[in-house]
C-alpha cells in the first residue's frame, strides 16, 4: 500500500517524517510512484493527468481547504474526495476576516487613499454595534470567522443553505431578508455550480447602499466588472479581496489600482504541513479502518 504525494516537494518532506512515525507499513512517495497499482491515497492540489493508472486509489486528498479544482465529475466513482481541515486553516482565516472586517468598518481605504494624496481628515467612526455583518456560508471557516467577530459587538448573521443555529448569530435561509440587513458582507462559500457568480450586480442591488464587501471564497464567486460598478457608483463603498479569477488578475486590471480595493494573493490561510499531514494520516486511517473519514467530500453537493 502507497501514498503518492504530488504537492510542494518541500512540504512533501514534511508529511513523510510524519508518515514515517505514524504509518510505517505505507509507503510514501513524492511526485511519483514505482508501483501505480500500490497507491491507494494521493495527496494533491490538482489531478494528475495521469490519474488512471492509479486503479486501486481510494481517496484523492486535497491539500487544501477547498477542492472546486478537481473536476469532481469526471473522478472514478468509487474514489472518495477528502478536503484538507487542519485547524491552522480556520485559525488564520479567523485572523484575515477580523483584519479585513476592522479595515473597512474603519474606513481603511478611503484613509490610505487620504494619506496617498496628502490628507488629513477624520470621518466619523461608526459604532460596531451599528455595522451590520453577515456571512455567507457557515461551514467551518464561516462560523470561525463569526467567532472572531463576536467580541467586537457587530450585529452578526450568517446565511447558508441549510437552516442552523449559531449563538449570537441570525441565521438565514432567506437570501433576500439576509443581505437587505447587511452592511457588511463576508463570502466563505465554497464554489460549486450554485455560487459561481453569486457575487453579481443583482446580489450588490439587494444590500444596503454603501454596504462592504469581504471576499476570500473563490474568484468565480465574484462577477468583478459587476463590483467595479457597484463600486463606481456607491452601492458598495468598498472592498477587501483576497480571491480573483483570475490569480493573479492582468496586469492593468482596474481592480488593482481602485482605491476602494484591497486585495490581497490568496494568503487568508496557508495549509500548515505538520498539521496538515496530521489530518491526512487520521482520514488514511478511518479509511483502513472502516470509519468516517474526516473531511469527506459530498461529491455530488461539491462540498
Ligand atoms: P464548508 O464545506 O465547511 O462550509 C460550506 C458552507 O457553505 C456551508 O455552510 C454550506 O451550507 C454553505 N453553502 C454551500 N453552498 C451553498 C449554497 N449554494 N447556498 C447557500 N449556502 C451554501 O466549507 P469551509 O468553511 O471549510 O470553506 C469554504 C470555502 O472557503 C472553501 O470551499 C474555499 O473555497 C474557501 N477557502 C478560501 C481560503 C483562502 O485562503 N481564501 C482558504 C480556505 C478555504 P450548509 O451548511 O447548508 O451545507
Ligand atoms: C484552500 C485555500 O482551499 O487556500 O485551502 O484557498
Amino acid at each position: 500500500m502507497a501514498v503518492l504525494y504530488l504537492s510542494d516537494p518541500e512540504r512533501g518532506a514534511v508529511f513523510r517524517a510524519a508518515f514515517a512515525v505514524a504509518l510505517p507499513h505505507i509507503a510514501f512517495h513524492i511526485g511519483n510512484a514505482p508501483d501505480p497499482l500500490a497507491v491507494r491515497w494521493v495527496i494533491t492540489w490538482t489531478v494528475p493527468t495521469d490519474l488512471a493508472r492509479y486503479r486501486n486509489l481510494q481517496l484523492i486528498i486535497s491539500v487544501g481547504a477547498g477542492v472546486d479544482q478537481f473536476d469532481l465529475a469526471a473522478l472514478p466513482p468509487g474514489v472518495g474526495v477528502v478536503r484538507m481541515l487542519e485547524p491552522g486553516i480556520p485559525q488564520q482565516m479567523q485572523e484575515y476576516i477580523t483584519l479585513a472586517t476592522l479595515a473597512l468598518h474603519r474606513d481603511l481605504p478611503a484613509y490610505l487613499g487620504q494619506q496617498r494624496a496628502g490628507v488629513w481628515k477624520a470621518g466619523r467612526n461608526l459604532p460596531a454595534a451599528e455595522r451590520r455583518v453577515g456571512v455567507m456560508g457557515l461551514g467551518q471557516l464561516g462560523r470561525a470567522a463569526l467567532a472572531a467577530l463576536r467580541p467586537f459587538g457587530f450585529p452578526l448573521a450568517g446565511w447558508a443553505r441549510s437552516a442552523q443555529q449559531i449563538e449570537g448569530v441570525d441565521c438565514f435561509t432567506d437570501l433576500d431578508v439576509f443581505l437587505a440587513r447587511t452592511d457588511l458582507l463576508i463570502c466563505l462559500l465554497p464554489l460549486t455550480p450554485e455560487t459561481e457568480n453569486i457575487l453579481d450586480a443583482k446580489l450588490f442591488a439587494r444590500l444596503p447602499h454603501g454596504a462592504r464587501l469581504v471576499h476570500a471564497g473563490r474568484g468565480r464567486q465574484l462577477d468583478h466588472d459587476a463590483l467595479i460598478a457597484a463600486l463606481n457608483t456607491g452601492q458598495l463603498s468598498a472592498t477587501v479581496l483576497d480571491v480573483t479569477a483570475p490569480e493573479p488578475l492582468p496586469q492593468g486590471h482596474p481592480l488593482w489600482s481602485h482605491p476602494q480595493v484591497i486585495l490581497t494573493p490568496h494568503i487568508a490561510c496557508q495549509t500548515r504541513p505538520g498539521d496538515g499531514a496530521l489530518h491526512v494520516i487520521a482520514a488514511i486511517r478511518a479509511d483502513l479502518a472502516g470509519d468516517a473519514i474526516p473531511g469527506l467530500v459530498d461529491r455530488t453537493r461539491g462540498y
